[in-house]
């Protein structure tokens, strides 16, 4: 039993000594140490020792299983070395070599010219609210004095979500919930989607506006009027503008606003179909009944209020003809746009 245990032992040396991976190496410890290992194989024989020599075998067994276990550890250590130097050496990465190209978006034409015309009331004194694409009946129509027979109303004209609850078709319930929060004066802005189930060549079922308001003492239609116009000109230029009167059912007197054509400067030609003018807004003067459902006295206070379409005004602004261009997310068109 000794000279096998010695035998054993020799071989097992020279088995690890000659091992060249970690794979080899790991049946090794198997082949020698396992629970099925030739030393667990060998200590079967124990039970026929004498007692005398027993414990002598035990503690012989228990030492070569020490030394191999200890020369597979060694191995172990010295072949797992060797793999990460292999590892470092190969996989190095050469960080002179140029990086990938990130290539940075830009703003879509129509939020341009959203945060451009929001930036121009900002510097007028505006304050910039806003409020939930899905409105409750009350606020996007009762509350602007919208009678309830109103066609804007109709299943055709408005996305229903329930009875008394609206995708909002304009951002001026943002106003009405503005002014229940607010003491006069004040000027505010909105800017937003809004949705109409309306789709032909110059309609989408979702589009952005700009809607403002200013209330206070003695507001008056010259107020308009200076507003708009100064507005009107940061946009286009210095034009020619005319209001011409109009009727919207949230303000009395109401007017639409036009600018001179910025193609032909007011020759007349396609896009003005001729007139010399192109419809930018509509405005007009907070009607009294829509002063008194925000909780303000009509007596007191007055207002005027007004909006305008942003993919309109993005289209003349760029020259765009039409409106399909800014949904069809077509790369040609809107790299065009990258700042
Ligand atoms: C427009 C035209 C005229 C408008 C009115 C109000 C409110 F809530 F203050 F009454 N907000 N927006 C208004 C007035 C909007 O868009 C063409």
């Amino acid at each position: 039993m000794r000279d096998r245990l010695e035998a054993l032992q020799n071989s097992g040396l020279a088995e690890i000594q000659k091992t060249e991976d970690l794979k080899q190496l790991d049946d090794l410890r198997i082949k020698y140490l396992g629970k099925k290992g030739e030393i667990t194989e060998l200590m079967k024989g124990m039970k026929d020792l004498s007692n005398e020599e027993r414990p002598l075998i035990g503690k012989l067994v228990n030492d070569v299983k020490e030394k191999i276990s200890e020369e597979i550890d060694l191995k172990f250590n010295f072949l797992n070395e060797i793999q990460r130097k292999r590892q470092l050496e190969t996989e190095t990465i050469d960080i002179t070599l140029p990086g990938r190209k990130i290539t940075k978006g830009g703003l879509h034409p129509v939020t341009e010219t959203e945060l451009f015309i929001k930036e121009i009331f900002r510097e007028m004194g505006f304050d910039v609210a806003d409020g939930p694409e899905i409105e409750e009946t009350y606020f996007n129509f009762d509350a602007l004095n919208i009678p309830e027979t109103h066609s804007s109303r109709d299943l055709q004209d408005t996305f229903y979500i329930k009875s008394d609850v609206v995708l909002r078709t304009h951002t001026s319930p943002v106003q009405i919930r503005y002014m229940k929060d607010r003491e006069a004066p004040f000027r505010m802005i909105c800017t937003g989607k809004v949705y109409r189930s309306d789709y032909d060549i110059s309609h989408t079922p979702m589009f952005h506006q700009m809607e403002g308001l200013m209330v206070g003492e003695n507001i008056s239609f010259a107020n308009l009027k200076a507003i708009l116009t100064e507005f009107v000109s940061k946009v286009f230029g210095e034009r020619k503008v005319r209001f011409r009167p109009h009727f919207f059912p949230f303000t009395e007197p109401s007017a639409e606003m036009d600018v001179e054509c910025v193609v032909c400067g007011g020759k007349g030609c396609r896009l003005c179909k001729g007139t010399g003018w192109l419809e930018i807004m509509g405005c007009g003067m907070v009607d009294p009944e829509v002063l008194k459902e925000g909780g303000f006295d009509s007596e007191k206070v007055s207002g005027f209020a007004f909006g305008i379409g942003i993919e309109r005004t993005t289209m003349l602004r760029h020259g765009i003809d039409d409106l399909r261009a800014f949904y069809e997310n077509d790369m040609r068109f809107l790299k065009q746009f990258k700042k």
